[in-house]
């Protein structure tokens, strides 16, 4: 039966009493929450188009600064695409279905992007997590691209993001056996950002969101695209780019306050312009 309640939950939670976030930066970080628990919130097309077109409305809207986005429940931040959905696929209907080019768009969205996951994250779940900046992980969190296990292979980017994140060597084993990594290899391995307490790893993630919602927002979406750059392009078009990019922030509001709040011993105030 279809899903007829939303899939994807939107939440603008105020800063932590102890964070170091100014209250002014409440509506500055988006939670994002993935919302079908009892099929461990498995990425069903439609879940997918709406998580693409909430990603997107808050990349247009110029107060939110940081999006953390989550799994609902504890099992699970997303134990991969809908395999209900997949099995009676062919070849021909996957292509004509043109339902892939939503991860080409998730790919697209310039706010900085953490994954806060719980449970595991297979499969797709596995490739959204990675499609996002960072990754806070719950210690018994658990990361694996299982798809050989149901005859076919990664298909969202797991060969591509997998293999530039921990090598080719660990990602032949992962992806050639199907077997999972725990959050502490997965640390060991560069995958994810941090490790935390199951029972705070929303709260670590909505920190280090808020966080990063107080920097300069033009030089934290031009970062972002720089450091992409540098797994997606040769060396030195990656530097060009670099360069270019920060010889263009010189023109910004931003930057001239940033430097002039530095001479003169006070807080910066970041405009975004
Ligand atoms: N798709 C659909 N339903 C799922 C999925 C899934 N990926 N994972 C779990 N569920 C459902 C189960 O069918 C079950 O539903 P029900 O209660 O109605 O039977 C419910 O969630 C709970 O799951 P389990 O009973 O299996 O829970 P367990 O604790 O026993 O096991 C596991 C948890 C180990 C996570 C197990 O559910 C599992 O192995 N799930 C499948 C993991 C997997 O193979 N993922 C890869 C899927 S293929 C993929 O992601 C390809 C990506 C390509 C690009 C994306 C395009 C959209």
């Amino acid at each position: 039966m279809p899903d007829l309640a939303p899939l994807v939950r939107l939440a603008f939670p105020a800063p932590a009493p102890a964070s170091a976030a100014p209250a002014s930066t409440l509506g500055a970080v988006a939670l994002v929450t993935l919302d079908r628990p009892a099929a461990l919130n498995a990425l069903s097309f439609d879940l997918l188009d709406e998580l693409v077109e909430t990603l997107e409305r808050l990349d247009r809207d110029a107060a939110c600064r940081a999006i953390v986005i989550t799994g609902s429940g504890s099992r699970a931040f997303a134990a991969g695409a809908d395999i209900r959905e997949l099995e009676p696929q062919t070849s021909a209907s996957l292509t004509a279905g043109g339902r892939f080019g939503v991860w080409d768009r998730l790919a697209m969205i310039g706010l900085p992007l953490i994954a806060a996951v719980r449970g595991v994250a297979l499969g797709g779940g596995c490739e959204l997590a990675m499609t996002c900046d960072m990754i806070v992980a719950a210690e018994d969190a658990s990361f694996g691209q299982p798809e050989i296990l149901l005859g076919v292979m990664p298909g969202a980017g797991g060969t591509q993001r997998l293999t530039r994140a921990i090598g080719k060597a660990r990602a032949m084993e992962l992806i050639l056996t199907g077997r999972s990594m725990s959050a502490t290899e997965a640390l060991r391995r560069g995958l994810v950002t941090r490790v935390v307490p199951a029972e705070a790893t929303l709260d670590v993630a909505l920190e280090l969101a808020a966080e990063v919602a107080t920097m300069p927002p033009l030089a934290v979406r031009a970062a972002k695209a720089a450091i992409l750059d540098a797994s997606d392009r040769p060396l030195a078009d990656g530097l060009a780019r670099e360069r270019a990019t920060f010889f263009g922030l010189f023109d910004t509001d931003d930057q001239a306050e940033g430097m002039a709040a530095f001479t003169q011993k006070r807080p910066p105030v970041w405009s975004g312009h």
